[in-house]
């Protein structure tokens, strides 16, 4: 995804351009795993607390993997689906632990 504010008037706040390219650029993650390592581990978990927390959590924090339930934002509740995933507990419907991204 790409911004263009080559042309963005200030004033009137319109000019920007907006580019979401899909295909083979469109990156793949493992869902829920926000340290990129390719494993859903308590790490990502604690990463994910950390990050909530606004404390320091690395550059390769991936903030889309790290979004479990998809609602935009990396909160509390995604590191919560993490733990319950990992303790096996209900059932995997964020699908926690499969690639998703590939095209
Ligand atoms: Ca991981
Ligand atoms: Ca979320």
């Amino acid at each position: 995804m790409q911004l263009d504010l080559t042309g963005f008037d200030f004033e009137s706040k319109t000019g920007a351009k907006m580019t979401v390219a899909w295909g083979s650029d469109t990156p793949s993650y493992v869902i829920g795993d926000a340290d990129g390592d390719g494993t859903v581990t308590t790490k990502d978990a604690t990463l994910i607390q950390r990050y909530d927390a606004m404390m320091s959590v690395g550059d390769s924090f991936d903030t889309a993997a790290a979004d479990v339930d998809g609602d935009g934002k990396v909160t509390i509740l995604d590191a919560t689906l993490i733990q319950r995933y990992l303790a096996g507990i209900g059932t995997n419907k964020y699908h926690i632990g499969e690639t998703t991204g590939v095209a």
